[in-house]
């Protein structure tokens, strides 16, 4: 192919040095993060844009892309695509594509760290263990996971990992999905009712409207003052303003969490505080995994540029 009949595609997110290598080896690109591009030079690629290469945080809405005539792919570096206006896409054929299974083991590892991490203490105990504070005496005595009680919301790829792993702590599991699942955990119709249920609440649910602040100050009262929420799905199904009153006044024991309402922004209220573990939404970011979810995000902006049949497309 040569480099005038390449496919264009545009770049709208930070995505990994080897997902940009496979994008510029293959397509001609506009990196819109690295090289932002001024709204006239924007119009003038426009008519040529044939594919936009994003992330999960990415927003790739309906006037975005009706900027764009040529559009036909949309490839998502991540599984959630709540960025994304799939409804707009399918009016006009537009393909979406997202990263499922390859990142399932890291997010559901990431979710077990966090809630091991602020139910033990970690990162206070490290603080505690390399200043020398620890030859004043020892350190607090921190809360026990295995055996714990369970409540898994989102009991889909992720969250079923989450709970395999849960499984081998000896812990108690239940979940809350929209439908009950064929699986040996207990199901609970609703959020309130498991969140009173539990020890810890695991939020693995994709963002969007259906899920925005499923967890709010009611949500947070009946996890009680001994619970604590996980939260590695989005983190639009937090209210992060009810969180942060729940954290400070003790109305839950704690919080780990991976993603924010405003990332990177984390509210100053939140970090102040020594009940919470924050991770700077890496729940994927491993070497193996980040190069495999790149490599699917290409295979797809590949296939579909060479007539074939996308490999992940995001379901109906
Ligand atoms: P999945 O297999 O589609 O599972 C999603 C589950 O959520 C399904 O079981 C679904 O069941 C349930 N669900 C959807 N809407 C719900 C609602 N309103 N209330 C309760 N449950 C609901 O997706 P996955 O691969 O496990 O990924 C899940 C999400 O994790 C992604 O969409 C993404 O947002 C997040 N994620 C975060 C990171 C990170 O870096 N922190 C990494 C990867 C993924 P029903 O349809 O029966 O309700
Ligand atoms: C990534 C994610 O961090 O898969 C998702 O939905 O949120 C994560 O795996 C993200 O897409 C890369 O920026």
């Amino acid at each position: 192919m040569t480099s005038s009949s390449r496919p264009v595609v545009l770049i709208v997110a930070r995505l990994p040095q080897h997902l940009l290598d496979l994008l510029q080896q293959n397509f001609t690109c506009h990196n819109l993060i690295l090289d932002p591009l001024t709204e006239e030079a924007l119009a003038a690629i426009a008519p040529q844009v044939r594919g936009i290469a994003a992330n999960g945080e990415a927003k790739v809405g309906r006037e975005f892309m009706a900027r764009f005539p040529a559009l036909e792919i949309v490839s998502v570096f991540g599984v959630g695509y709540d960025g994304v206006d799939v409804p707009a896409a399918r009016e006009r054929g537009i393909h979406v594509t997202h990263t499922p299974d390859v990142l399932t083991e890291d997010v559901a590892d990431m979710a077990i760290a966090l809630m091991l991490a602020v139910a033990r203490n970690v990162v206070r105990a490290d603080r505690f263990a390399r200043s020398g504070e620890w030859k004043k005496g020892p350190f607090p005595f921190t809360t026990k996971v295995s055996g714990a009680r369970l409540g898994i919301v989102g009991l889909g790829r992720i969250g079923q990992a989450i709970a395999q792993r849960a499984a081998a702590f000896d812990m108690q599991i239940a979940y809350h999905n929209r439908s009950r699942k064929d699986v040996p955990y207990t199901y609970v119709e609703d959020i309130v009712s498991l969140a009173r249920e539990v020890d810890f609440l695991v939020m693995i649910t994709p963002g969007g409207a259906g899920t925005r602040a499923l967890v709010n100050a009611e949500v947070l009262e009946a996890l009680g003052p001994k619970g604590f929420l996980i939260n590695v799905a989005r983190g639009s199904v937090v209210d992060e303003k009810a969180l942060i009153a729940a954290l400070q006044a003790g109305t839950i024991a704690g919080a780990g969490l991976d993603v924010f309402e405003n990332e990177p922004n984390i509210p100053a209220e939140l970090a102040a505080l020594e009940n919470v573990v924050l991770t700077p939404h890496m729940a994927s970011g491993t070497l193996v995994t980040r190069t495999a979810m790149a490599e699917l995000a290409f295979t797809n902006l590949q296939a579909h540029f060479s007539g074939k049949p996308v490999v992940t497309p995001v379901p109906d």
